[in-house]
């Protein structure tokens, strides 16, 4: 068990300090404060974190390209419980916590959801108590930056790791590993017969572990993120291969060299949902895949694991298919320095691999060309050639048709599918929420759903309550466990017993104090960061994720358009308007222009309307610069609304819908990704509905049917805020505006904002009118955070243990 002493801890800190740096407290910067703080908790964990690395029944191993983290140190005092201990001793020690953990460096080793979603699974394996690592990618550089210059997205370099080294992580060079690019495969049969296939040629690239501590929730667990940085080789590795030898030659090719090996965990891919074909990004897979397979099988050695033991200790999960290499890159080891059967090494591998989808996006669905992978991973290809030809064989011996067969091959008209090459080679597939999971198997995977129905299965996504709640929001997780108690904190379907306090108007009103004073915190945010006024008592309405068409952020900001106009319209009036503040927070990939001239669009109307002296403060806009996690933490507690308003389909499951449920704020939505889980949790009394269904949208995309040109003829309104594009009306929008006009007019408006956009203006509506009525919300907003214990990170992975890792590979319904 973890204790800590109040005396012993300032004694220990003042130490670390002289250790670190030779000087007094009183000398120290704060992000200094932070380094000693961090390596005093190091310290005092490290005989745990030891020890939860023996293995001790069935060890999970989640790959991921992506980890977005946020900072540690609140969530590790929070999950240690040692945070009151350390703010009173800090504090006579003359320092304030909350200044130093404000100076943490906020890793942004993600770009959104997914990433987000691995961190949160990170914390909910160890707070359940289960050996679960992450495998990943240490970036040098992370998620760009973000500043708007003249209204638009301009990407500045994240550079995370100041002085190269970031206070949580333990560099392992004695456990660093080689990565093999290239070169040629040669294979010979040795003097028994048996066929010795080897590697020759090869660019080597030393993978260097950095191991980040994972600390559970009150208990004893400490598991490890392990992520990888590329190195040249040092001599030691060096020695087994000519390539490295070689380089010496010349200072130009070993500077040439050294570019190739670092430049590997160098950035992060700044795209969400899009497919990025860069030959640097395979490498990058291949890098942290075959590190971490190679890391794990030494594990295996190290416990006696044997090989045929292999699907009853450990489990490997793929995170989307970015790590789908995880396949043929255990296939290898198993056959190439195994020395086992390919029968014997596919039996082991199919029943180890586990596959999350994430989104149905065909431009996110990971392609590769043969070629490509032919000539950068060499053996990478043979394996995934021999899984393909061996399953299309199969197919064809099942009489399908060479449709259906094209259709499902790994291999096709000279490219890999990677999502295939999953499916194909996993005992599980799961989607993120219950209608994302519908969509794989109705429409997107239905053939594979087909043919091997018992794979598929739904896990919907969850999050961290720990963070997202206690930890961001102390003074309603205070008021919580004053009305029931703390069972909740471990398991959250005890939120549910706040229903009792419904029609209790003292806890409504200390409901509504807390999300005011909350409130009161982001403006005074917006005020130093942003310059911007804005009014607490107004309606605090956000929408904050990826700046993404789908996401439709753009039918958010027409429809502060169809307000400001209908503010100028009746100047004179006095309209009773509910008063707004429109709060934006949203990166764009670099290379997504249409994403970026929503962006600007944003920034201008945001201009226009703000400084209009005619709008009296009624609604205000504010675009959040550079929102990641950290920031996050600041806007949830204090929204009202929660915007979430994906064209229905597109959205595999949110989970900032989640986040913004759990802090109280009312959900204006529409029935995509886990909305509908939220709407089967409150009931569409307890949110505000609107749009498309998931058969109208689909139906649309199958027949046709919708023309986004007839309704901005036929509708005045949409015609005019559509207009405001292009004719000048938004000071600063040039081009811009032309490219948004042709994609909602010319281009059919694929993600149907225009169609949604009047719905959403009447559910819009209906927020401001509800929002006079005090009471009324605050009992929704009550209903609402009762309601919202099941979307706890906790649950969705103890659903994972149990239908999915330790449940593994039911052979019997796979012989049926
Ligand atoms: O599952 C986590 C998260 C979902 O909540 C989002 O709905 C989904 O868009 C996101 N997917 C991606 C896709 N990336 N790829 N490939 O980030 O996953």
């Amino acid at each position: 068990m973890i204790t800590i002493n109040k005396k012993r801890f300032k004694e220990h800190f003042r130490r670390k300090m002289n250790n670190l740096y030779a000087q007094t407290l009183e000398e120290a910067s704060n992000e200094e404060l932070f380094n000693v703080l961090c390596y005093v908790i190091k310290d005092m964990i490290s005989k745990d974190w030891e020890g939860s690395r023996i293995y001790q029944e069935k060890a999970v191993f989640y790959f991921s390209i992506e980890f977005l983290l946020g900072r540690q140190l609140k969530s590790n005092l929070l999950n240690l419980g040692f945070e009151d201990t350390i703010r009173q001793g800090l504090n006579e020690l003359g320092i304030d916590l909350d200044e130093i953990v404000e100076s943490e460096p906020d890793p942004a080793l993600g770009n959104g959801g997914l990433g987000r979603l691995a961190a949160c699974f990170l914390d909910s394996m160890a707070s359940v108590g289960i050996s679960g690592h992450g495998y990943g990618i240490r970036y040098k550089y992370g998620l760009f930056e973000q500043k708007f210059v003249n209204n638009s997205q301009v990407e500045v370099p994240d550079n995370w790791l100041i002085n190269s080294s970031y206070s949580w992580e333990t560099v392992r060079p004695n456990r660093a590993l080689l990565v093999k690019y290239e070169g040629k495969i040669n294979m010979e049969k040795d003097d028994e017969d048996n066929l010795k296939v080897t590697h020759k040629d090869y660019i080597p690239v030393m993978a260097m572990p950095y191991d980040i501590p994972i600390i559970g929730y009150g208990n004893e667990c400490i598991n490890t993120l392990r992520i990888w940085k590329s190195e040249i080789p040092t001599r030691d590795f060096g020695k087994s291969s000519s390539y490295a030898k070689n380089q010496a030659a010349s200072y130009e090719d070993a500077l040439k060299y050294k570019y190739y090996a670092e430049e590997i965990s160098q950035t992060l891919y700044p795209n969400d949902s899009n497919y990025a074909g860069q030959l640097l990004r395979l490498k990058q897979e291949y890098f942290f895949v075959s590190a971490g397979i190679q890391d794990i099988f030494r594990k295996c050695r190290r416990y006696k694991i044997t090989t045929q033991d292999l699907p009853n200790k450990i489990a490997i999960h793929i995170n989307d298919t970015h790590p789908a290499l995880c396949i043929p890159e255990m296939m290898r080891i198993l056959l190439d320095e195994e020395g086992l059967s390919w029968d014997e090494s596919w039996n082991i591998t199919i029943k180890v691999m586990s596959y999350t989808n994430h989104t149905i996006l065909c431009e996110a669905m990971e392609r590769w060309s043969e070629d490509i992978m032919k000539k950068l991973l060499p053996r990478m290809y043979m394996i995934i050639e021999e899984i393909n030809k061996r399953y299309v064989n199969d197919l064809r011996k099942k009489g399908y048709s060479e449709e259906k067969v094209k259709r499902m091959a790994i291999m096709y008209d000279g490219e890999i599918r990677m999502a295939n090459l999953c499916i194909v080679s996993s005992y599980s597939i799961n989607g993120v929420a219950q209608l994302h999971t519908k969509l794989l198997k109705e429409e997107v995977l239905n053939d594979f759903y087909e043919e091997e129905s018992y794979k598929f299965n739904n896990k919907t996504n969850g999050i961290a309550h720990r963070r997202w709640l206690i930890s961001s929001n102390p003074e309603l997780a205070n008021l919580i466990t004053k009305l029931i108690g703390n069972k909740w904190i471990k398991d959250t379907s005890h939120l549910k017993e706040l229903e009792k306090f419904v029609d209790d108007e003292n806890v409504l009103n200390r409901l509504e104090e807390i999300k005011f004073n909350n409130k009161v915190k982001l403006a005074n945010y917006i005020k130093e960061n942003n310059n911007i006024t804005i009014d607490p008592n107004s309606i605090f309405d956000v929408q904050v994720k990826r700046l993404h068409a789908y996401k439709r952020q753009l039918m958010n900001i027409l429809h502060v358009l169809c307000l400001y106009h209908e503010i100028l319209d009746n100047v004179d009036l006095e309209l009773d308007i509910q008063p707004r503040t429109f709060i934006f927070g949203a990166k764009a990939a670099p290379g997504y222009y249409l994403a970026k001239c929503i962006i600007k669009l944003i920034n201008c109307v945001a201009n226009l309307v703000n400084n209009d002296p005619r709008v009296k403060g009624k609604i205000k806009v504010v675009f959040i610069e550079n929102y990641g996690v950290s920031l996050a933490e600041k806007i949830i507690p204090a929204a009202n609304v929660s915007e979430q308003i994906s064209t229905t389909t597109k959205e595999a499951s949110g989970t900032s819908n989640m986040k913004f449920m759990m802090n109280g704020a009312l959900t204006l939505a529409t029935l995509d990704g886990a909305n509908v889980e939220i709407y089967q949790q409150v009931g569409k009394e307890n949110m505000f509905l609107f749009g498309l269904s998931a058969k109208q949208v689909l139906d649309y995309n199958k027949y046709g049917g919708y023309s986004s040109k007839d309704l901005y003829h036929s509708n005045k309104l949409l015609k005019r805020v559509v207009d405001d594009l292009v004719n000048g009306f938004i000071p600063g929008l040039g081009k811009e505006g032309r490219e948004i006009y042709d994609a909602l007019i010319t281009y059919n408006d694929e993600y149907f904002v225009l169609r949604d956009i009047d719905e959403y203006a009447d559910a819009q509506q209906r927020i401001s009118n509800l929002y006079k009525d005090k009471i009324k919300w605050n009992k929704m907003s009550l209903i609402n955070i009762a309601n919202s214990g099941i979307f706890s990170s906790d649950r969705t992975i103890n659903e994972y243990i149990e239908d999915i890792w330790f449940k593994g590979c039911d052979e019997d319904v796979q012989n049926n």
